[in-house]
C-alpha cells in the first residue's frame, strides 16, 4: 500500500490530523493497535479550548459539538470550605471553553472518516514498526490476521500516545525526555446523574483535591485525588461519593444527585515532555511526545495544537514546495507546549495536597488561592491559560 502520510495511532491526534490532510487533498492511512470500540470506550478529556473548537469546526466536524457542547464562561475554585468564580469570560475579552467529551469528539472524527471512505486498520495489536525514517521512503510495516502488510510513504505522524511505538523508534541518541510524576492520581467517575453546579468546580481540600466536571446536562464526571498506589476495586461506588462529598462545600453537598457509576477509573498523574518532536521524516503529536496531569484540562488541546502546526506544515510542503514548516515543526510545538506543562504543573501543585509540605504547605496554597481570586492580576493570568494561550 502506498500513501502520501502514514499516521500511527486512531486517538484524537491521528484521526484530527487524518481529517485536516484529507481536507487539504492529502492521502492518508492510520494504523491503529486497538479496535474502534475501544478507542471509544476510553473516559477522558472534557474541555476543549477555542483552537481546538476551530479546527474541528474547520475540518467539518463541528455540528455535533456546536449542537450538544456546554459553552463556559467560568469556572469555580473551592478553598477553605468557600467557593469562587473566575469570571474567564470578562478577564480574557470575552473567551470560553467548550464542555464536549473526548469520546464524542473522537466518534464525530471516525464516523468522518468513515463516510470518506478513508482507509483506518484497526487491530494491529503491538506488530506495529517505523522503518527508514532518516532517509527518503519511510515505511510502516504491521501485521493483521496473520498477513504481514507494509505502508510505503513520505512521512510517518506518530499519533500513539505516550505508550506508542513512535517516540520508542526515535535514535536514543537524538532523544531527550524530562519527567515529573506526582505521588497520587485522580480517581474518576462517570455517572448519568444531573451535574452539581452548571460551572466545573476545582476543590483544594486537607483530604486532597477534587473536580465536579461533565458531559452534558444529565451526565456527571467527578474526580478526587488518591494516592498512587490506590486500586479502582478497593473504591465501591459509595465509597467514591462519600469522599467527593467531603471535599465539597456545604451548598454542594446538599445539591449532590448520586448514581450508579458508568465508568470508574484511577489516571496517574504526570508532566513529561520528549524533545525534539521531530527525526527525520517522523513527526511526533499530542501525548506521543508529550504528556500534562489533567488539572488545565490541556493534554487534549496540546494534541490538537501539534496537530493544527503538524498538517499546516504537511500542505505547505506538497502544495508550496516549502519546507520552513516542516523544519520549525518541533521548535514551534515545544514553544506552546512548556507554556501548557508550566500551566499545569502550577495548577496541580496548587489545588492538591501533597503529603510531604504538610500543614505548612496547604496554608501556602491557601494563601496563594485567596490571592489568586482577589487579584485581578492573578486571576487574569489564570483565565487566560485556562481558556488556551493564543496559537
Ligand atoms: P491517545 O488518545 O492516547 O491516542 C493514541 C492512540 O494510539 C494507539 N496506539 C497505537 N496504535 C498503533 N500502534 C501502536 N504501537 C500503538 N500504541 C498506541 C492507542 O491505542 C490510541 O488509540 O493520544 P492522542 O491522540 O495524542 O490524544 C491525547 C489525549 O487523549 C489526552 O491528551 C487527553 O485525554 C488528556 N486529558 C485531557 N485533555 C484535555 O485537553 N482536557 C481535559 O479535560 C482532559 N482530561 C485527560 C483528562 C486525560 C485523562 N487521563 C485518563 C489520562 C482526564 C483524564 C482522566
Ligand atoms: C473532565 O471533564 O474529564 C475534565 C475536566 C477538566 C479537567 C480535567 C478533566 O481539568
Amino acid at each position: 500500500m502506498r500513501t502520501q502520510v502514514a499516521i500511527v495511532g486512531a486517538g484524537p491526534s491521528g484521526l484530527l490530523l487524518g481529517q485536516l490532510l484529507f481536507k487539504a487533498g492529502v492521502s492518508n492511512v492510520i494504523v491503529e493497535r486497538q479496535s474502534a470500540a475501544h478507542v471509544l470506550s476510553r473516559i477522558r478529556a472534557g474541555v476543549l479550548e477555542q483552537v481546538a473548537v476551530d479546527l474541528l469546526d474547520e475540518c467539518g466536524v463541528g455540528a455535533r459539538m456546536r449542537r450538544e457542547g456546554l459553552v463556559h464562561h467560568g469556572i469555580e475554585l473551592l478553598f477553605k470550605g468557600a467557593r469562587h468564580r473566575i469570571d474567564m469570560h470578562g478577564l480574557t475579552g470575552g473567551k470560553s471553553v467548550t464542555v464536549y467529551g473526548q469520546t464524542e469528539v473522537t466518534h464525530d472524527l471516525m464516523d468522518a472518516r468513515q463516510a470518506q471512505g478513508l482507509e483506518t486498520v484497526y487491530d494491529a495489536g503491538d506488530t506495529v514498526t517505523l522503518h527508514d525514517f532518516d532517509g527518503t521512503h519511510p515505511k510502516v510495516r504491521y501485521v493483521k490476521d496473520g498477513a504481514a502488510h507494509e505502508i510505503e510513504c513520505d512521512f510517518i505522524a506518530g499519533c500513539d500516545g505516550f505508550h506508542g511505538v513512535s517516540r520508542a523508534s526515535a535514535p536514543a541518541h537524538l532523544l531527550k525526555t524530562y519527567e515529573k510524576v506526582y505521588p497520587f492520581g485522580w480517581l474518576g467517575v462517570l455517572a448519568d446523574v444531573p451535574p452539581v453546579s452548571p460551572e466545573l468546580i476545582y476543590a483544594n481540600t486537607e483530604r486532597g483535591f477534587a473536580l465536579c466536571s461533565m458531559r452534558s446536562h444529565t451526565r456527571s464526571r467527578y474526580y478526587v485525588q488518591v494516592p498512587s498506589q490506590d486500586k479502582v476495586e478497593s473504591w465501591s461506588d459509595d465509597a467514591f461519593w462519600n469522599e467527593l462529598r467531603t471535599r465539597l462545600d456545604p451548598a454542594a453537598r446538599e445539591r449532590l444527585i448520586t448514581g450508579p457509576s458508568i465508568e470508574k477509573s484511577i489516571a496517574p498523574l504526570r508532566s513529561f515532555v520528549a524533545e525534539p518532536m521531530r527525526f527525520g521524516r517522523l513527526f511526533l503529536a499530542g501525548d506521543a511526545a508529550h504528556i500534562v496531569p489533567p488539572t488545565g484540562a490541556k493534554g487534549l488541546n496540546l494534541a490538537a495544537t501539534d496537530v493544527r502546526y503538524l498538517s499546516n506544515a504537511l500542505v505547505e510542503h506538497y502544495r508550496d514546495r516549502d519546507s520552513h514548516g516542516i523544519d520549525h515543526y518541533s521548535e514551534v510545538c515545544l514553544r506552546r507546549v512548556w507554556k501548557a506543562v508550566r500551566f499545569s504543573w502550577w495548577f496541580t501543585s496548587l489545588m492538591h495536597k501533597f503529603p510531604e509540605t504538610g500543614e505548612f504547605g496547604q496554608k501556602v496554597q491557601e494563601a496563594e488561592l485567596d490571592y489568586l481570586v482577589n487579584s485581578r492580576a492573578a486571576s487574569t493570568s489564570l483565565a487566560e491559560n485556562y481558556v488556551g494561550l493564543p496559537l
